[in-house]
């Protein structure tokens, strides 16, 4: 792997934000995960392997060390800062200047529910795709989903769940959906997300990535 990649990649394990931030206090004055990110891309690196090479293996590393308690919640903070400060350098990458939208995608992350990279991820390579998102944020309720569906009446819904505790919601959440409007169209993500659990909670798809949801999107539209 470059080692610039490598470098990116480790900023974000140890939550290295920019060379401002005095954490890690070992890696004081130096750049972090915002500076490598620039400087990778300047140089040619594809916006694709930051992501794949860089920053998702990061933050799995980051999963596995909470798991075995090697960090904890602030720690795994940091992490998420740092991610985020390179993901704004790859934004504008994945948005193309189309101006003729293909349709409106609303996301957010279902109730009691903060984790928001992967939704961010899924709303900007959407975006992208050329679909106007409606980003609702995290901890978001059936009501502020229905609310934002009356606004945007032909919208494809889109939820995103990290915790097998907030699962139960997207559950809830979908039913309340359908039972009100039977035909709206509901996509399903999140790590702890299955097919399985998608058919189960009666959403119309599961994809484990943006890809994924950007094809199945691409399917309803053409
Ligand atoms: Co939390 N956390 N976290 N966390 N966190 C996990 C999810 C966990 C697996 C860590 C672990 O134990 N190994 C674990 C969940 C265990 C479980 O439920 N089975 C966990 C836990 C336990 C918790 C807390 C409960 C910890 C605590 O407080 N004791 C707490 C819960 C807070 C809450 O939400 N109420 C908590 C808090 C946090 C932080 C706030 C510190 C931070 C989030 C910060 C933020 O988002 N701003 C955080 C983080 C960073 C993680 C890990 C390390 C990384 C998540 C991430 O961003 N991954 C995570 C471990 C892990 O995932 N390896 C973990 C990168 C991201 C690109 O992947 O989100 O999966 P992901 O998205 C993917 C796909 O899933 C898919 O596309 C994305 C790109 O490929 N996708 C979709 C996602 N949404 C989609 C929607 C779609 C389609 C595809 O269509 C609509």
């Amino acid at each position: 792997m470059d080692d610039i990649l490598k470098r990116l990649s480790y900023c974000v394990e140890v939550g290295k934000v920019n060379r401002a931030s005095p954490y890690p206090p070992a890696m004081r004055d130096q750049d972090g995960a915002d500076e490598l990110a620039r400087r990778a891309l300047d140089e040619g690196i594809s916006p694709d392997d930051l992501l794949e090479k860089a920053l998702i293996p990061a933050m799995t590393n980051v999963g596995n060390k909470y798991s075995r308690q090697e960090i904890f919640v602030p720690q795994m903070l940091m992490a998420a800062k740092a991610m985020n400060s390179a993901m704004a350098h790859i934004k504008p990458y994945f948005l193309s200047g189309e101006t003729k939208r293909k349709g409106t995608f609303i996301i957010g992350t279902v109730a009691g529910d903060l984790h928001e990279i992967g939704k961010n991820l899924v709303a900007m390579m959407i975006e992208g795709a050329g679909w106007e998102v409606v980003d609702l944020g995290v901890d978001v309720g059936a009501i502020k989903f229905l609310k934002s569906i009356e606004e945007h009446p032909s919208a494809v819904v889109g939820m995103s769940a990290l915790l097998t505790t907030t699962m139960d919601n997207m559950r809830k959440i979908v039913a309340e959906i359908k039972e009100k409007d039977p035909k709206r169209v509901i996509l399903v993500g999140g790590a702890p997300v299955t097919m399985d659990f998608c058919k189960k909670i009666g959403a119309d798809f599961y994809s484990p990535d943006p890809q994924g949801a950007i094809n199945y999107l691409s399917s309803l539209v053409s």
